[in-house]
């Protein structure tokens, strides 16, 4: 059974020992951020310390192995966690607790979304990906139930719902009396972090869904901080376009289920509904529910809704941000949000997260995107055995892939594979390794990737779209990538030399010294 609300998720955590209860009163601007940061300072286990583990296996030049890659998948586990979810019963200066660090943790992520591995959402979508057209009549009927689970997923639209207990409109409605939180010293002001903010495409009317982050300016306008490349932006434009002067309406819900509260940040494609991958992760469709004052639909569940609109016409300095980069994404000119009518449930629960310098919660919430998409990426891309992004490449920063590599140039067609493949457009590092490389090992990498590459030949740089966080790239939102091919090089690529073998033990001469270890008077 999926999880009603945010509310049945807390119970869940607090059931597993995952939660602790905060009664003190703490104050949401500064001391909420160092509170969970301290608690992440001493949880987290950095995965550069792993044991070393080099996979086994070394493939010859040009002969891959058959049956690799699935031990990689063991790298990818134990990966911490930044301490316990934490509600805040008394944040100062409001009457609503909050929610932190809900899913800052692997285990976390999987009681979110109800698996005890990653692993078996990347086994579904298999299972739906793999479906081809059907032969026969048993292929047909063997479907059926597939299908069946398919037409389960789509959002059901009801009359109203939870969020809707307590109704306030226009100058009732103030989003100051939410523990709205400022996470960092030089922040421009306080941000609300977790929200999903509903838009329609003007074109063609489909729903998006996306968590971006909106700055408070006082209580009834915040910032709408779409990056130009995602699809509130997209829209935003598509809007102007027809009406320069106008306004489309915007919702934000903030604090539902766990699996629709995520939905907001899965790079799926524009006019994919949010809300249908959403209920694929939960099982049960999102019930939505009409919004009170325009033609958008939020989640009934929703712990707090905004209502309002941003303007076609009107730009406002956004920022700084603390950011995911772990330094201050800079002041920036970004639409606004008005908002027109607030509803929420009878005690709210503010759910909000903080990032910066990594690893945070965000990073076990993007590991589980990695793994989950992981299988789609393989339908395409069927060479790809295995993808990692390290905590400290911050998702945009660092991609290292490991492939089968069947023909000359194969590492650099699978860059600009993953350069073209959605916000993997962003990667501003790709680092392709042979598939006996255990990519979720970074000793590993760092030392084959040094010894198999010669770099003026095996660095390549591309111009193209930049995150807009990244602070380094020439311009915003434009600049240079590189990728590194640290396959083994071959005769076909004009690499006329031996590739020598990698250093192994032979397993009699191991046996030998197992069997006298015992008379040596060593420790180990
Ligand atoms: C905690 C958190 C905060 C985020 N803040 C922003 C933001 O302020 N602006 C933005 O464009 N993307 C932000 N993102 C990333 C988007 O949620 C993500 O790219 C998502 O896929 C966007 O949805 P879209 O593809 O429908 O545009 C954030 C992600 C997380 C996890
Ligand atoms: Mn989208």
């Amino acid at each position: 059974m999926a999880y009603r609300d945010l509310r049945a998720f807390v119970k869940r955590l607090e059931k597993e020992g995952e939660l602790a209860r905060i009664s003190t009163e703490v104050d949401p601007v500064l001391e909420i951020t160092e509170i969970v940061q301290r608690l992440g300072r001493e949880a987290a286990i950095p995965q550069g310390l792993k044991p070393y583990s080099s996979q086994a296996g070394h493939a010859g030049a040009e002969a891959p192995t058959p049956g690799f890659g699935e031990a990689n998948h063991a790298g990818a586990k134990g990966l911490g966690g930044l301490g316990p979810a934490l509600l805040f019963e008394k944040p100062k200066g409001s009457s609503v607790p909050l929610l932190i660090n809900a899913f800052g943790s692997e285990r976390r992520m999987n009681l979110a979304l109800e698996v005890d591995a990653l692993e078996e959402i990347a086994e579904r979508i298999r299972g739906f990906v793999d479906m081809q057209s059907p032969q026969g009549l048993l292929d047909k009927l063997k479907m059926l139930p597939k299908l069946a689970e398919l037409g389960s997923f789509f959002p059901k639209s009801v009359k109203s719902g939870p969020c809707k207990e307590v109704v306030k409109h226009g100058e009732q409605a103030d989003l100051l009396e939410f523990p709205i939180l400022k996470c960092w010293p030089e922040d421009g002001g306080r941000f609300i972090t977790f929200p999903l903010v509903f838009t329609k495409n003007p074109e063609n009317g489909k729903r998006n869904v996306g968590m971006y982050r909106m700055q408070v300016y006082d209580a009834r306008t915040t910032g709408m901080h779409w990056q130009t490349q995602k699809h509130g932006a997209e829209h935003f434009r598509r809007a102007r376009a027809k009406d320069a002067t106008g306004k489309i309406p915007v919702a934000v819900a903030i604090g539902s289920d766990p699996a629709t509260a995520l939905a907001g940040m899965l790079p799926i494609p524009p006019d994919l509904d949010e809300m249908m991958f959403a209920g694929f992760l939960r099982k049960e469709p999102v019930e939505m529910a009409p919004c009170e004052t325009c033609d958008l639909e939020v989640p009934a569940n929703a712990e707090i809704v905004l209502e309002g609109y941003v303007r076609l016409d009107e730009m406002r300095t956004e920022g700084p941000f603390g950011d995911h980069t772990g330094f201050y994404s800079l002041e920036g000119e970004f639409p606004v949000f008005h908002v027109e009518c607030v509803t929420h449930r009878k005690e709210p629960i503010y759910l909000t997260t903080i990032v910066g310098p990594p690893p945070q919660e965000d990073f076990y919430m993007g590991h589980a995107v990695e793994r989950v998409f992981l299988p789609v990426m393989k339908m395409q891309y069927p060479e790809i055995v295995d993808v990692a992004l390290p905590a400290e490449g911050i998702f945009h920063n660092l991609m290292i892939v490991a492939i089968r590599k069947s023909y000359p140039g194969h590492a650099r067609k699978v860059m600009n594979a993953i350069w073209s493949l959605g916000q993997a457009m962003f990667t501003k590092v790709i680092v392709v390794v042979d598939h006996d490389v255990n990519i979720h090992d970074y000793r590993e990498v760092v030392w084959k990737t040094l010894c198999a590459i010669d770099p003026e030949r095996d660095v390549q740089f591309v111009m193209g779209p930049m995150d807009t966080l990244d602070h380094a790239a020439r311009m915003q939102d434009y600049g240079s990538k590189m990728g590194i091919d640290a396959t083994r090089k071959w005769k076909g690529e004009g690499f006329a030399r031996p590739w020598p073998g990698e250093i192994k033990m032979d397993e009699g001469t191991k046996e030998r010294v197992r069997a006298i270890w015992g008379r040596l008077g060593l420790k180990g």
